[in-house]
């Protein structure tokens, strides 16, 4: 039995957290305030970790005016040293991986490996976000007038928002913050008010690296509830860009709040990701696959796998066998050896997930595996693993839960099975298992998944930080992380020089003076 308040005690001491925490940073930690503050709980057996104070009106003024004028110095820094400073994030947050990855788990119940995962993910983007500050770069363009030459440069935006979810509670923070940061900007950040602690604990060490670095607070921290703290940022001017990761309904209150004011949006919202199993699929793969994508982060990732389409020619056997490994897969405390599934991240979440089968059984669902509330802990937050026989028309298959819960399709046809993958409103992720050069071209062509990410022969969650990370669809449109996506979080320029003695003018118009 692993005992979570010893673990508890020890991750508070060496990470310098107590019972009451401030919540609110701007290049200072603002005084710890009973008002409104959020009582965090583990979901791993629904113990208090403690409390964390919330941003007033006042302290997100404080908060926002520190950042702007941090803008002024910082966007003068030149990128490959604002690359470097991002790499000693990088190394710091290594130092604290362990223990940062425990308040993860506590917090928001990963399982070990997982919450080490979240750390990770932090630290590769701040490596990538390294040798971006020495390739921040645009194109010259063959200029059609004599002396002249016509090219583009990108340039920081200023304040970038960024309100993040509590599935990834730092990692999708650092994917748009190390990002924004190298490219000259300052951020913003609006945690979850289901994961502030750990929004706390990562602050520590950016915050204690910034004024070791002399460094001024390109990083502001302001904890507090959508409805106030995340509307105010929605609505603020002086936030050029906002990027929002949550669900669809969130992300459109926050869209039109931000477009209202010609801001930019970054939505990362929902996925309802769905896995094609060919015939021609390695069957182990796919298995483990599709398990992966199901079960890990107990199927509360915008990328899990939520729909598994299979070839009628294996149908019966994928079927089988993946009933088999479910049964196998260990539920309860994440923070002992060999658990797989911890708990849902509060009683909503429960409720959410008995509703979505309930729904499932009367539109026509045949519950395979798992399907109630499972006895691990004594909150209640735990529940099994679920495979649901659906049929196409299935309306709530059409739905994102937050929950592991998987509709298991039959398709008797590549047509069949594009039918089912694209037949939903989200956009996100996507697999197909084959073994079949043509299946999976035209899964990758414009015939073919519908998705931000498609992936072969693996999982739809698990993506590299090194790739461009979002969805099409009600998925919201946005790119984060790798790729080119680092030029979101600039303004273009396009500039053009003339470097002649003449003023040709383009499209050959002549204005003799
Ligand atoms: C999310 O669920 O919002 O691809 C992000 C994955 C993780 C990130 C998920 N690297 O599953």
């Amino acid at each position: 039995m692993v005992e979570i308040e010893k673990i508890k005690r020890d991750t508070f001491e060496k990470l310098g957290l107590s019972e009451n925490n401030p919540g609110v940073y701007n290049g200072k930690w603002e005084n710890f305030s009973e008002k409104d503050a959020i009582t965090v709980k583990s979901p791993i057996d629904g113990s208090t970790l403690g409390r964390v104070s919330v941003a007033s009106k006042e302290s997100y003024e404080k908060t926002l005016n520190s950042l702007k004028k941090a803008f002024a110095e910082w966007s003068d820094v030149p990128g490959p040293k604002r690359g470097m400073l991002i790499k000693k994030l990088s190394d710091a947050l290594s130092e604290k991986k362990e223990l940062l990855g425990r308040i993860v788990s506590l917090e928001v119940g990963k399982t070990n490996v997982e919450g080490q995962g979240e750390i990770q993910e932090m630290i590769d983007v701040g490596y990538y976000a390294t040798g971006l500050g020495r390739q921040i770069y645009g194109n010259t363009i063959a200029s059609e007038r004599p002396g002249h030459v016509l090219y583009e440069k990108f340039l920081p935006l200023g304040i970038v928002g960024v309100i993040s979810a509590f599935n990834f509670p730092s990692a999708v923070w650092s994917w748009n913050s190390f990002i924004a940061a190298t490219v000259g900007d300052t951020v913003l950040w609006k945690p979850s008010s289901k994961a502030s602690l750990t929004s706390v604990a990562v602050m520590g060490v950016i915050g204690d690296v910034l004024e070791k670095e002399g460094v001024p607070n390109i990083f502001g921290l302001v904890n507090g509830r959508g409805g106030v703290i995340g509307e105010l940022l929605a609505k603020d001017q002086r936030i050029p860009l906002v990027s929002f990761t949550g669900s669809v309904k969130t992300g459109r209150h926050i869209s039109s709040m931000v477009s209202e004011r010609f801001g930019r949006a970054i939505l990362e919202l929902g996925g309802n990701n769905c896995a094609i199993v060919s015939e021609k699929a390695d069957m182990n793969i796919a298995l483990k696959g599709v398990g992966f994508g199901a079960m890990a982060t107990a199927g509360q990732r915008c990328t899990s796998t939520r729909r598994v389409a299979v070839s009628e020619k294996i149908y019966e056997d994928f079927r089988k066998r993946l009933v088999e490994a479910y049964k196998k897969v260990k539920i309860g405390n994440p923070l002992e050896n060999g658990v797989l599934v911890g708990p849902l991240i509060d009683s909503e979440a429960v409720l959410n997930y008995e509703k979505a089968i309930e729904t499932a059984v009367k539109q026509g669902g045949k519950v395979l595996a798992g399907g109630k509330r499972h006895s691990a802990g004594n909150n209640g937050y735990y529940v099994e693993p679920t495979i649901i026989e659906a049929k196409k028309d299935m309306e709530i298959t059409k739905e994102e839960t937050f929950a592991p819960i998987l509709y298991l399709f039959r398709y008797s046809g590549l047509q069949e099975a594009m039918e089912i993958h694209n037949g939903v409103p989200q956009g996100l992720s996507s697999a197909m298992f084959t073994t079949d050069l043509r299946e999976e071209e035209i899964f990758l062509s414009s015939k073919g998944s519908d998705c931000g990410i498609a992936n072969i022969n693996t999982s739809t969650a698990g993506a590299e930080i090194g790739g461009a990370f979002g969805g099409e669809k009600d998925t919201g449109g946005g790119r984060e992380s790798g790729s080119d996506s680092w030029k979101a979080y600039t303004r273009r320029i396009t500039i053009t020089k003339n470097y002649g003695n003449e003023l040709p003018l383009s499209q050959g118009v002549t204005f003799d003076l």
